[in-house]
């Protein structure tokens, strides 16, 4: 995608998910059919890891009509209701509230919610309101935070007092567990216990997922502020290279391990393809998806 919009090809802007893999993918790995995501800007990662259509999703990504909101809704603002991705969302911690809304309804009929948000969001009045009326009213909801360690340029230790953002479930008496974001079993096992609590009336769990974004915040950043040794450190943690590495420890023979990839790879190769070959929407059909939406 950073490519494709070097190119000119993805308009807008990017929020690229790159560094912070494991945490999608491991939670929504603890998900069943009929649970539900609300993603952020770098909602592709959450939309890809709910089990959106590469196809659809890069599309959309482009702007094209084939893409799963019409190619009206770019990555910043997906919605896939089929595969339970009640949104992605601009508005920074805006996917909280959609979950309690959706967990309300939860609570009859067994179905989860997940919200994605980033460390900055938790600044906001918004998570404070979002965990105290989720724990008053024991709702089965998983809240996500992908501590990248940045707020758009924001050093964390800027932002946040006390740091310990896991640590702030404790004022609402809600379970909460700090995790390593780039080890995709790690998340997946946190999830899956969170999960089960939440479906089982346990209520909610704040889930902190220590992690890292490769590139810069958005387009207009090249991430210039960050140290180089920290950039370094966090890119040999790889969340992709350390899957492949536990993979092969755990004895899946490389050519199994190569050939998943090898399959990835050409699924998304074979999306983007098809995107670029897919026209864009029709302006005489804006008004009516706009309100469909
Ligand atoms: C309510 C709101 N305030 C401000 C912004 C502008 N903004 C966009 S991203 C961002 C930083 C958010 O950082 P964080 O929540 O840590 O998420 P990350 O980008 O690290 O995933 C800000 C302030 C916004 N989109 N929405």
């Amino acid at each position: 995608m950073h490519r494709l919009f070097l190119k000119g090809e993805v308009h807008g802007t990017t929020h690229l998910y790159s560094g912070q893999e494991a945490v999608a993918v491991g939670v929504c790995a603890a998900l069943t059919q009929g649970d539900w995501v609300a993603g952020t800007y770098r909602g592709h990662g959450h939309a890809l890891a709910a089990g959106t259509d590469p196809a659809g999703l890069a599309a959309e990504m482009l702007g094209r009509a084939t893409g799963v909101c019409g190619g009206r809704a770019g990555s910043m603002n997906v919605i896939d209701l089929e595969h339970g991705l009640l949104g992605c969302y601009g508005i920074v911690g805006a996917g909280m509230g959609a979950v309690l809304g959706a967990a309300l309804s939860g609570r009859r009929t067994g179905k989860v919610a997940v919200a994605f948000f980033g460390d900055g969001a938790t600044n906001q009045a918004y998570f404070h309101e979002s965990l105290n009326f989720a724990q008053v009213l024991g709702l089965p909801i998983v809240f996500v935070c992908e501590n990248n360690l940045y707020g758009e340029f924001t050093p964390l230790a800027a932002s946040t007092a006390g740091g310990d953002i896991a640590g702030r479930a404790k004022a609402y008496a809600m379970n909460a567990e700090k995790v390593d974001g780039n080890d995709l079993w790690a998340v997946r096992d946190a999830a899956a216990a969170a999960v089960e609590r939440a479906r089982g009336g346990g209520g909610p769990t704040l889930l902190e997922a220590l992690t890292y974004r490769h590139f810069g915040h958005s387009k207009s950043d090249p991430g210039s502020y960050r140290p180089p040794e920290e950039v370094e450190a966090w890119l040999a943690r790889d969340p992709l290279v350390i899957a492949r590495e536990r993979l092969l420890a755990d004895g899946v023979p490389v050519e199994h391990v190569d050939a998943a990839e090898t399959s990835a790879a050409d699924t998304l190769r074979r999306a983007v393809e098809a995107a670029l070959a897919a026209p864009y929407p029709d302006p005489a059909t804006e008004a009516a998806q706009e309100f469909a939406a």
